[in-house]
């Protein structure tokens, strides 16, 4: 080793040594505040829109709700092909589907041990047809999530209204939790008999489907992981909190309008999601082949659901075939292609932007790591947060010329807890800042469509939090009018 080397050598291993310290002394992440997601309900909100599919016995015999005792010979598709629905959902830009397992009718469109009433005691492929299995492993081949309905209300099964059922039904999610792979989401509602009413064991229901599928989010009512929005129109409430209080929630007693906004001082993390039919039955029936909902109808209930930190589960319909019927897959099409106009660009997206030119009135600890540029860099895993115990800023965008919009993105990083309770957007018309839109909630995502504005800056004004805002993206757009 020479002198020099000698001499430095201590210098530069100094110095490292001192560097992680350094930065070590910088602000740490804001504390999260509960409840917060699990990780299985954080994955699922990020799925935003997936496909429902309603299949089953009552596509044959014209019914939304049967009654059990149709002779299974009834069922009886002529060209079924799962690969199609997996194709065309996945062009829509629909991330899984869930299907009808089994409906109220208690027809089981996989070969079930728990009863005679399904697939196997069919026409259909000879009785060796399995429904679940074509379209798990369609779901496998195109990329999509693959969820499950299974309904406790069974008009069929000779056990229903005994307290046996509750073993049956238990039976029926074991089978398709082991025979099927991942089942992302597992659906049940509250239905009951009005006269052989059950005393359902939900506690228990909810245990066997975690142990077969303990990544799986359950979906009812009242959770655990997802709740119903107390609506089947497909909207969210503008205020819509991912918090619930549901104590002694259960299946089939709600109150649809809590359902609808949540809680803000909720004790459980449970989020919102929108069921909806893109057809007025949840079934295929011919004779609404024409009575689809239009493009401008959709759109509206995705920014009222998506847009409003909700997740958005679309009904279509497969038809006697077996086959996502030609009406529905063009709809959605034009559906997907009026989402894809609407968001086509994003002016505060860093094509726009140029560097600099988005400021916070307060940023973490003076910390590049938590600055205003993070919620404008794409990058979902960085976001603007304040010091603690600021709850009121704003970030203000210099857009550098006059531009026109009038759609507005916000998303929180909710893996720290959902904290914006008021906001405010405002933009500088020459002399003052003037207010356009004055919100509540944000949660993993808001969008907000106003009149067209013309102007060459803009104020995201956090008015109130439960504790320091965390802001991973915010956008703007000037999207075309449906
Ligand atoms: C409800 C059912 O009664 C409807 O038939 C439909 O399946 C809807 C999604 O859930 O509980």
């Amino acid at each position: 080793m020479n002198f020099m080397m000698k001499v430095f050598l201590p210098v530069i291993a100094f110095l490292l040594a001192i560097l992680p310290g350094v930065s070590a002394t910088k602000v740490s992440p804001p504390s999260p505040i509960a409840p917060t997601p699990s990780p299985a309900q954080l994955a699922w909100q990020q799925l935003e829109y997936y496909a429902f599919i309603h299949f089953g016995m009552n596509t044959f015999t014209d019914h939304e709700w049967g009654e059990g005792r149709a002779h299974p010979d009834n069922f009886n598709p002529t060209a079924l092909d799962c690969r199609q629905w997996a194709r065309v959902v996945k062009a829509a830009g629909m991330r899984g589907i869930i299907v009808t397992a089994k409906h109220h009718d208690g027809f089981c469109l996989w070969p079930s041990n728990t009863t005679t009433y399904s697939v196997k005691n069919s026409k259909w492929r000879d009785g060796r047809g399995d429904v679940l299995k074509e379209l798990s492993d369609a779901c496998k081949e195109y990329g999509l999530k693959f969820g499950v309905y299974i309904s406790p209300w069974d008009r069929n099964h000779p056990l229903y209204g005994t307290p046996r059922y509750n073993r049956v039904f238990k039976d029926q999610w074991r089978e398709i939790g082991a025979r099927y792979g991942e089942v992302f989401e597992s659906w049940l509602d509250g239905a009951n008999d009005g006269k052989k009413r059950m005393v359902y064991d939900f506690r228990g229901f909810f245990e066997t489907i975690k142990t077969s599928q303990p990544n799986t989010v359950i979906f009812s009512d009242a959770g655990p992981d997802i709740r119903w929005v107390g609506n089947e129109k497909g909207y969210a409430g503008e205020t819509n909190w991912a918090l619930r209080d549901n104590e002694g929630s259960f299946p089939g007693f709600v109150d649809e309008k809590a359902l609808t906004v949540g809680d803000e001082n909720g004790t459980v993390w449970l989020p919102a999601e929108c069921d909806v039919s893109i057809r007025p039955g949840w079934f295929y029936h011919a004779n609404e082949d024409d009575k689809l909902k239009s493009v401008g109808q959709l759109l509206s209930i995705y920014y009222d659901s998506v847009g409003r930190n909700a997740n958005l589960l679309l009904n279509i319909g497969v038809d006697r075939r077996g086959l996502v019927n030609e009406n529905d897959e063009r709809r959605l099409m034009e559906f997907k292609h009026a989402r894809e106009e609407a968001f086509r660009e994003n002016l505060a997206g860093k094509n726009n932007l140029a560097k600099g030119k988005i400021k916070a009135t307060n940023a973490r600890g003076a910390d590049v790591r938590f600055g205003a540029e993070k919620a404008i860099d794409g990058n979902a895993a960085t976001y603007w947060a304040t010091d603690d115990g600021v709850t009121v800023a704003s970030l203000e965008i210099d857009f550098g010329r006059e531009i026109e919009f009038n759609t507005f993105l916000a998303q929180e990083n909710i893996a720290l807890g959902q904290r914006v309770k008021n906001f405010s957007l405002q933009i500088w018309n020459g002399g003052d800042w003037e207010t356009i839109a004055r919100q509540t909630t944000i949660g993993y995502q808001r969008i907000l469509r106003f009149p067209a504005v013309k102007t060459g800056k803009l104020k995201f004004n956090i008015e109130s939090a439960k504790a320091c805002p965390t802001i991973t993206n915010i956008e703007v757009y000037n999207s075309p009018s449906p």
